[in-house]
């Protein structure tokens, strides 16, 4: 299992499954979760107005995920998963935000999916501060990893330079990446721990 990082639009990957930073209505909003939405096109916001989990009133709640198809996107499925807003760190933040990347995983595990690429996800409008998040996506991703064969591809998403440098730095201080690997991924903006 390699666990990388990339540094571009998640819009544009090619994997099996791209997740979501969404709200608990599961209907769109700005950022990634409007990106999404404009590249998959309007069946994706139609797919999820039907999702039996989200009968009227009854929303996604923090920390859990909800798989669609990708639609026009060069993705297969769209997990959505809504992460928790910042508040100041002790309304257990990091854990509903650990949640996301763990329910996402045994998700594409239980599809046996191949691929699942995620954004920073709450580091935007929910205001979760990057370094920390960063920490995070790495350590679950990582633990998952101790423990499961699939998926074969997690793809961290930077969304510019200096997020992809966050990420670079955590998974260093994790000391599980490969240097060699790395370094030469590095060079077309991709780190690997393999
Ligand atoms: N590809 C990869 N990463 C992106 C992209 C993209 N195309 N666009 C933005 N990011 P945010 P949140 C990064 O605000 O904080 C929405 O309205 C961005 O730089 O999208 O979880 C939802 O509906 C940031 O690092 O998500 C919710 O209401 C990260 O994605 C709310 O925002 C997440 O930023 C969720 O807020």
């Amino acid at each position: 299992m390699s666990i990388e990082i990339w540094h571009g639009d998640i819009t544009e990957l090619d994997v099996d499954a791209i997740v979501n930073a969404a709200n608990e209505t599961l209907l769109g909003g700005g950022g990634v979760d409007g990106a999404i939405h404009r590249a998959a096109g309007p069946g994706l916001l139609a797919e999820c107005c039907q999702l039996p989990e989200l009968r009227p009133g009854v929303r996604c709640p923090t920390g859990e995920v909800r798989a669609t198809g990708g639609h026009a996107l060069p993705a297969r499925h769209v997990f959505h998963t809504v992460g928790p807003v910042w508040r100041d760190g002790r309304h257990d933040e990091a854990a509903l935000l650990a949640n996301c990347y763990w329910q996402s995983l045994r998700l594409a595990e239980r599809m046996e999916l191949q691929s699942i690429a995620f954004p920073a996800i709450s580091c935007g409008v929910y205001g979760y501060p990057l370094h920390q998040a960063a920490d995070i996506a790495v350590t679950e991703t990582l633990t998952w990893r101790k423990s499961h064969t699939r998926p074969l591809r997690i793809i961290l998403v930077a969304y510019n330079a200096a997020a992809f440098k966050i990420y670079q730095q955590a998974l260093n201080r994790s000391g599980q990446i490969d240097s060699s690997g790395g370094s030469s991924a590095l060079m077309q903006g991709l780190a690997a721990a393999t």
